[in-house]
């Protein structure tokens, strides 16, 4: 049954969104010399501001300003450097509220994640890097440590704010400067960003934001001018990006998709386990790139943890991202949502069994409700490919070495987790498994001084962690 909602008007006076935005270029904002888009909101379907669209030219202005940036931000002490980063960290917890509400009206996630997880990560990960801007050469990456340069960044739209965090902090904290490209469907945080860098005094051209689409996040990559590419998304735009790249002297970091296995061993505490399989794949309504989007879960405990799954699937509230009590929040574009609609009808006709909690969506705006699929094999697409949504596949195992096989039979390698009372199991688990995460007994836990990345198609190089660091140093290895 669908209904009409409308969002509560006390969160909407939180946040002040202007009728439009112009690029953040040299620590000003402009008006773009190219055309506008609309971002909306997911939730709505309602136009919330005119967006600029970075042209090739603007692109350039904005890497000249990084360039001119860099000779007295990459000469500024460590100690200096970490001051700036310290204070953008303060005022991001001071404005909290106002990002969280404006992250999900924007992106469409509930509020009780950016409230809880993304904005509280994201400062935590400019404190975590300010710790490191002088104390660089003590970080095993050489005695003396040298920033790349300019880099070029271009997000995804998933997690708006924390992507830019990853991204920003360590960049400027090894002396770098920045021109960050966000999503096209949620470039407003990344706007309240950069007055957050202005409220901060951080010198202009340090920080450079172009909104636009692909074309604008490709003029930013191919720049001559940029020494560095640090890429979030899809996987197929980051080999596009490796291939732009190819043959220049560029760094590049590319982070990419996800088909994680999440594997539930019959000795794992099963209540545990189903919260854990419940925030693996309907965190941030699947929009996660190492969402445990594939359940392995051993024979003998599948038909209990199945039941448990269902009935507590059946408790998840979907709806208004704005309302505290909602579990899961508004699909972030009507795009995804023809996606996760076309894999989950092909996973139907390919021969597995959806099922989904009855559930009442609003009549306008983009949902989709939490659903699972069992009967399914290594061949069904929704087993090889990533839904990016509130899907979640269920395959059996009954022997470690068949979960091991099964967990790694994916081009990619992001993530994985482990369900079981057994160390020694975990141990022997997390050596066989190609994924850059394995998590025991949790799953989506992350902290700025943890490493995260890929294998195989998942991407190269790491961010977090002191390995981050090495991302935007000369000839750092981590
Ligand atoms: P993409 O479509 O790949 O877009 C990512 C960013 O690249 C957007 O800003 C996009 O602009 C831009 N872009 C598109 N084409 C480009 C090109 N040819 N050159 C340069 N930039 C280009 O991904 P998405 O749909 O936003 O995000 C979902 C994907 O991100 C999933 O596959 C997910 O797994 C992955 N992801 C990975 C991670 C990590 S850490 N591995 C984390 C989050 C998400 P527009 O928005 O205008 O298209």
């Amino acid at each position: 049954m669908a209904f009409e909602y409308a969002p509560a008007p006390e969160s909407r006076s939180i946040v002040d969104i202007k009728p439009s935005y112009g690029l953040f270029i040299d620590g000003e904002f402009v008006d773009g010399r190219g055309t506008s888009f609309k971002t909306v909101n997911p939730a709505t379907e309602e136009t919330l501001a005119e967006i600029a669209e970075a042209s090739d030219a603007d692109v350039d202005l904005a890497v000249r300003a990084a360039r001119r940036a860099f000779r007295g931000w990459s000469r500024m002490s460590g100690k200096e450097r970490a001051k700036y980063l310290f204070r953008i960290a303060r005022i991001i917890q001071e404005r909290a509220r106002e990002l969280a509400v404006l992250e999900s009206i924007d992106n469409g996630k509930p509020i009780k994640e950016s409230r809880d997880v993304d904005v509280p990560v994201v400062a935590a990960h400019f404190f975590y890097y300010a710790g490191w801007a002088d104390k660089l050469e003590h970080a095993g990456l050489g005695p003396d440590p040298q920033p790349l340069g300019v880099a070029g960044q271009v997000i995804p739209w998933n997690f708006p704010l924390l992507m830019l965090a990853w991204k920003v902090a360590p960049a400027l904290a090894c002396g770098n400067t920045v021109v960050l490209k966000p999503a096209e469907t949620t470039p407003l945080t990344a706007l309240l960003f950069a007055e957050i860098c202005q409220q901060a005094d951080l010198p202009p051209g340090v920080v450079n934001i172009v909104t636009g689409a692909g074309s604008t996040g490709q003029a930013v990559v191919s720049h001559p001018d940029v020494d560095k590419v640090a890429f979030t998304g899809s996987t197929a735009v980051g080999k596009a990006i490796a291939r732009a790249i190819a043959g220049t002297d560029k760094k590049a970091t590319l982070e990419l998709g996800g088909k994680a296995a999440n594997i539930v061993f019959d000795d794992a505490p099963i209540d545990q386990a189903v919260e854990g399989i419940v925030g693996g794949i309907f965190f941030n309504q699947g929009h996660v790139c190492c969402a445990g989007s594939r359940l392995l879960v051993q024979e003998s405990v599948a038909d209990e943890v199945l039941g448990r799954l269902k009935r507590r699937m059946g408790t998840l509230r979907v709806g208004d991202p704005l309302d505290k009590n909602t579990d899961i929040g508004a699909i972030n574009s009507a795009e995804q949502l023809a996606r996760i609609r076309e894999l989950s009808d092909i996973g139907e006709a390919e021969g597995a069994e959806r099922w989904a909690p009855a559930c009442d969506l609003p009549s306008s705006g983009f949902w989709f409700p939490p659903t699972v699929f069992t009967g399914v094999t290594q061949a069904h697409r929704i087993a090889r490919e990533e839904v990016f949504g509130p899907v979640l596949s269920v395959l059996t195992f009954r022997t470690p070495a068949e979960a091991i096989e099964k967990a790694n039979n994916t081009p990619y390698g992001l993530s994985a987790g482990v369900w079981t009372e057994k160390g020694s199991r975990i141990l022997h688990m997390a050596s066989q498994l190609r994924a850059g995460v394995v998590w025991a007994n949790t799953f989506n836990k992350f902290d700025p001084a943890s490493p995260f990345g890929g294998y195989k198609e998942s991407g190269y190089g790491r961010e977090g962690g002191r390995q981050g660091l090495a991302a935007y140093l000369k000839g750092a290895d981590a």
